[in-house]
């Protein structure tokens, strides 16, 4: 038994926090999940070439070692096989609530406990995890005549698999890292692709390899070799990558494996100044990827800069003329900035989230907010990557809000203080303060205030310090 725990989402981060849970004999869970399986963004974006571009042993759970990987990156079937794997083998599955979204969630200050609502009735619970990820919206752009267009028409997270692209014309509107993997095989299959690029990504390589059979024996006998390569890649992410956010010796470095990466691979002139960037690199989530610039120097293949001006039944109309398509494929990203919402949640003294949010989300260490007690977030506000794996800062906070549970057994409901938000939101400005994100580009990473909502700006292990276990003096407790 134990308390009773509503976890939203069975992704990444809500497996994570109910086999923690399972693990300390706490039966007494439940996982709403609106999907209708686990697996999160896993499940959810099954578009051609969906992969991950973390490598497979280091994307995955420090306690769970998987040691069939098949290669380097692995693609998004594996990613998400192992996820139903890890539900199934830590007893997860009896706690699942599929196919059941939560509505709203809201802080019964008599009771001491959450009213969750679904739209299959209401239930209490003492403590709300909310694990819905900061990718699970898709963002459809308006642009204007988007409804009129006469093909079918669909966003990267949402793949249309009845629509086959073999010899059609395609239109692919984005260049992040999803039309980065998708963009290879669309070209493939497609008669012509159009690229509608509105902001050119900084792109460098990713060194993919199948694991051949004696690196595959050496996973799988000697759980060493497996730890020691995971720590590999960890420090290289903390010790070049983060460097190079912070503005740091590796910045000019990682820019400079870039730019070789494109003259490597764009021969053209012309096209490889189209795709130069003009900002800072890591500014926006650098693209890590081998097969994207080829596809784009095919020649069945046009890169298109103009702005678009319309969408009419008979493709997308830029402000060069018509770009006639059959299909038109969304790759333009999610709405990073709402994190909870829709869910509607309602803290002491009927404070809605939203409200408290309005002018960006954030959340004391990313995990916690003043006037709502007993609500933990993970994968909260500022708590992205832009280098390394999200899988360690979930593991993270999960760690930390099992350390909170004794202290809601002991002294009621917990609710991180107001100071305690002030200081933290003071430290972060100061860290915010050299990171690369700040200058001059548009990203997913900040609100439409320009603030910086969704990314960590330390080095990973200074946040796993920080959450090593809460500081009492941070908090109130009922009792
Ligand atoms: O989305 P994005 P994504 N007209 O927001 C363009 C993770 N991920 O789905 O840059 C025209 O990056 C927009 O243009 P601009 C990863 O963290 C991970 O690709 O705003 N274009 C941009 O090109 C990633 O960062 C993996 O000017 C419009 C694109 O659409 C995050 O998901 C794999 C437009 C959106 O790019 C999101 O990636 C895939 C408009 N009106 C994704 N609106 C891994 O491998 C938007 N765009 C782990």
């Amino acid at each position: 038994m134990g308390p009773a725990v509503a976890i939203i989402g069975a992704g990444f981060g809500g497996l994570c926090m109910a086999i923690r849970l399972q693990q300390a004999g706490i039966d007494s869970y439940t996982v709403f999940e609106k999907g209708h399986d686990v697996g999160g963004t896993w499940r959810d974006n099954t578009y051609p070439g969906a992969g991950c571009d973390i490598p497979s042993h280091l994307y995955s759970y420090s306690f769970e070692r998987y040691s069939s990987w098949t290669r380097r990156y692995p693609g998004q079937p594996e990613i998400l096989a192992y996820l139903e794997m890890c539900a199934d083998k830590y007893g997860v599955r009896p706690h699942l609530r599929l196919n059941t979204e939560v509505v709203s969630a809201a802080f019964d200050e008599a009771l001491g406990r959450w009213r969750v609502r679904t739209d299959g009735g209401e239930e209490l619970f003492d403590v709300v995890v909310s694990a819905v990820g900061q990718l699970n919206r898709p963002h459809l752009p308006e642009i204007p005549g988007g409804s009129s267009f006469a093909g079918p028409s669909f966003h990267s997270a949402r793949w249309d698999h009845a629509t086959d692209l073999t010899g059609r014309r395609v239109a692919v509107i984005g260049s992040g890292s999803s039309a980065a993997q998708l963009i290879p095989p669309v070209a493939e299959a497609a008669a012509h692709l159009d690229v509608f690029q509105r902001t050119p990504n900084w792109v460098i390589p990713k060194p993919d390899a199948a694991f051949g059979p004696l690196t595959q024996t050496a996973f799988h006998r000697v759980p060493l070799v497996q730890r020691a390569y995971r720590e590999w890649i960890y420090r290289y992410a903390e010790g070049t990558l983060y460097q190079a956010l912070a503005g740091g010796w590796s910045a000019g470095l990682l820019r400079k494996r870039a730019l070789e990466h494109l003259n490597d691979q764009v021969p053209d002139a012309g096209l490889r100044a189209r795709l130069t960037p003009d900002y800072p690199i890591g500014c926006k989530r650098v693209i890590i990827d081998s097969k994207f610039y080829p596809a784009l120097t095919r020649p069945d293949v046009d890169v298109v800069t103009d702005r678009i001006t319309r969408i009419v039944p008979e493709g997308v109309e830029t402000s060069a003329g018509l770009r006639e398509a059959d299909v038109i494929v969304y790759a333009t990203g999610f709405r990073t900035t709402d994190f909870l919402s829709p869910v509607e949640i309602t803290g002491r003294q009927g404070r809605r989230l939203g409200d408290e949010w309005k002018d960006g989300a954030e959340a004391y260490l990313g995990i916690a907010v003043p006037h709502f007690p007993n609500l933990f977030l993970l994968y909260g506000p500022n708590t992205n990557l832009g280098h390394n794996s999200i899988v360690f800062m979930i593991e993270c906070q999960v760690r930390y809000i099992m350390g909170c549970l004794p202290y809601l057994a002991d002294r009621g409901p917990m609710e991180v203080r107001p100071e305690a938000m002030e200081s933290w939101r003071r430290s972060l400005e100061r860290a915010m303060d050299g990171m690369v994100w700040q200058a001059g580009c548009a990203s997913w990473y900040k609100n439409a205030a320009g603030r910086v909502t969704n990314n960590w700006p330390g080095p990973t292990p200074l946040y796993r310090r920080l959450t090593r276990a809460p500081r009492p003096a941070a908090f109130r407790f009922a009792r």
